[in-house]
């Protein structure tokens, strides 16, 4: 992400808010640059110099001020009925609609719950293309701020106060988002993606990501399964197909097909897995997820069961 995502939309939703900015920031310059010409023709025409006089000197005069209370107000409510008009465009009314998808935020990353189909992801949020989703986003902890500058405006996830915004990408692509609220140590990594497919393609991500993973053959696979199980994992994490259904992190059952770890702290490879499960701290300093003091073996079994979804 960066500064400029904000003036690159690829939603109407978003584009509304870039042409505002575009246009206050126009008409901003252009104040600055009046004011600088004055300011500059002040100081050479009526610098001091050998033999001067004083300048004419006014000492109050009510068309003057009237002038420069007047415009100023009048520039004032035109940017207000643009306003009023871009928040109606960025956030329309969501009254007659249920949402599409739960999003919840925790320290330090994104839960994504697709409430019509059932499909539960983390920090990864695939889109159709050319569709307006309505999120409904709520915080499991702290106050955070989802916001995909590229795709909508930003909205405050309240503890105990959902909010709701809408979606939209025009164009596939992958596009980044970020918590936009500091929420403690790990804020800043607290991003996630939002993948947007043309809608054959979404819909097969979706099914693939329905699929109830089997109990996997191959020995590693096997026995990490047994480990996930016993070491507690399951207290916090969920994994379809097992008794693990926590949303104390994230959801992990397809968590191989996901692009990052760790709210976008490092891709997703399986050294950066193993390396995760060993010390998440080595990667994330704050993590609310603990050290195991797993030994190499079990590190190797436990990311073998977490690939084997692929
Ligand atoms: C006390 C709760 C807790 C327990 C127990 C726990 N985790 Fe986690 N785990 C978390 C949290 C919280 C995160 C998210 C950390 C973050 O991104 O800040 C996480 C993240 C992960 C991730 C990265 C997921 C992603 O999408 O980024 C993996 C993999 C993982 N845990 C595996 C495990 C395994 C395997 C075990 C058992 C050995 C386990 N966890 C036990 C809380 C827990
Ligand atoms: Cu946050």
């Amino acid at each position: 992400m960066t500064a400029l995502d904000t003036l690159n939309p690829m939603s109407p939703l978003a584009a509304a808010i870039a042409k505002l900015f575009a246009a206050v920031l126009v008409i901003l310059g252009l104040i600055f640059a009046l004011v600088a010409v004055l300011v500059v023709f002040a100081i050479v025409r009526y610098r001091e110099r050998p033999g001067a006089q004083l300048p004419r000197q006014i000492l109050g005069s009510d068309r003057l001020e009237i002038v420069w209370t007047a415009i100023p107000i009048l520039l004032l409510a035109v940017i207000f009925v643009f306003t009023v008009k871009v928040m109606h465009a960025a956030s329309p009314s969501a009254a007659s609609r249920s949402p599409d998808l739960l999003v919840v935020g925790h320290q330090w990353w994104w839960e994504v719950n697709y409430l019509k189909s059932g499909v539960v992801t983390a920090n990864e949020l695939h889109l159709p293309i050319g569709q307006r989703v309505l999120i409904r986003l709520e915080s499991a902890d702290v106050i955070h701020d989802f916001w995909v500058p590229r795709l909508g405006r930003k909205l405050d996830a309240i503890p105990g106060h959902p909010g709701y915004l809408w979606l939209e990408a025009d164009a596939p692509g992958v596009y980044l988002g970020a918590c936009a609220e500091f929420c403690g140590a790990e804020h800043a990594w607290m991003r996630f993606e939002v993948v947007a497919q043309p809608p054959a393609q979404f819909a097969a991500w979706e099914q693939a990501q329905l699929a109830v993973p089997p109990v996997p053959r191959p020995a590693p696979a096997l026995a990490g399964r047994k480990l996930f199980v016993a070491r507690t994992c399951v207290n916090c994490h969920r994994f379809a197909g097992t008794s693990a259904d926590r949303h104390v992190g994230p959801d992990l059952t397809h968590l191989a097909d996901r692009r990052m770890l760790a709210g976008g702290a490092v891709a997703n490879t399986p050294s950066t897995l193993a390396q995760w499960l060993k010390d998440p701290n080595s990667i994330k300093p704050d993590s609310h997820m603990p050290n195991f003091q797993l030994s190499d073996a079990e590190v190797a079994e436990l990311a073998a069961y977490l690939e084997s979804t692929k």
